[in-house]
């Protein structure tokens, strides 16, 4: 089993998408183990998207991905980074195939509603940002017989 870190980002709240993401990624199969609303203050945004602390868009991401409050989740299944990553789509939603997330729900890169782990390495660094050791559930769901062979 593998897990990965979801965030509804800023607009994802105000536009009244929780719910539809959250059910998107349900209904694919992956199991939510960790949930948690907040507000990222500036030094967590800046460890968060430290990997772009150089790029041009970086200051707007920060002050974006701080100006309210998003839903921090982490989701469990079998290649639960690639399968998240695929329900989201691609991080242009322009660009983004149709059945995703971003291509149903978005039109632009800077308001692309949901981030999702790009490796499993990325998701425990992630994890580890956004939640206390310990804190996700580890349960049976009663209906993974038919959602998993074994
Ligand atoms: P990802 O979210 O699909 O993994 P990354 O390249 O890791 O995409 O970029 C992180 C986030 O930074 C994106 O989700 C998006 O919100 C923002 N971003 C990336 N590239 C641009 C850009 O060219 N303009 C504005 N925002 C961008
Ligand atoms: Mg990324």
């Amino acid at each position: 089993m593998e897990r990965t870190f979801v965030a509804i980002k800023p607009d994802g709240i105000q536009r009244g998408l929780v719910g539809e993401v959250i059910s998107r990624l349900e209904r694919r199969g992956l199991k939510l183990v960790a949930i948690r609303l907040m507000i990222v203050d500036e030094g967590l945004a800046r460890r968060h998207y430290a990997e772009h602390v150089e790029r041009p868009f970086f200051p707007s991401l920060v002050d974006f991905i701080t100006s309210g409050p998003i839903v921090a989740m982490i989701w469990e299944s079998d290649n639960a980074v690639a399968l998240a990553r695929q329900t989201i789509g691609a991080t242009n939603p322009a660009e983004a195939t149709p059945g995703t997330i971003r291509a149903d729900l978005g039109i632009d890169t800077g308001r692309n509603i949901v981030h999702g782990s790009d490796s499993p390495e990325s998701a425990e660094r992630e994890i580890g940002l956004f939640f206390e050791p310990g804190h996700a559930l580890d349960y049976v769901r009663s209906n993974d017989p038919w959602l998993r062979e074994s």
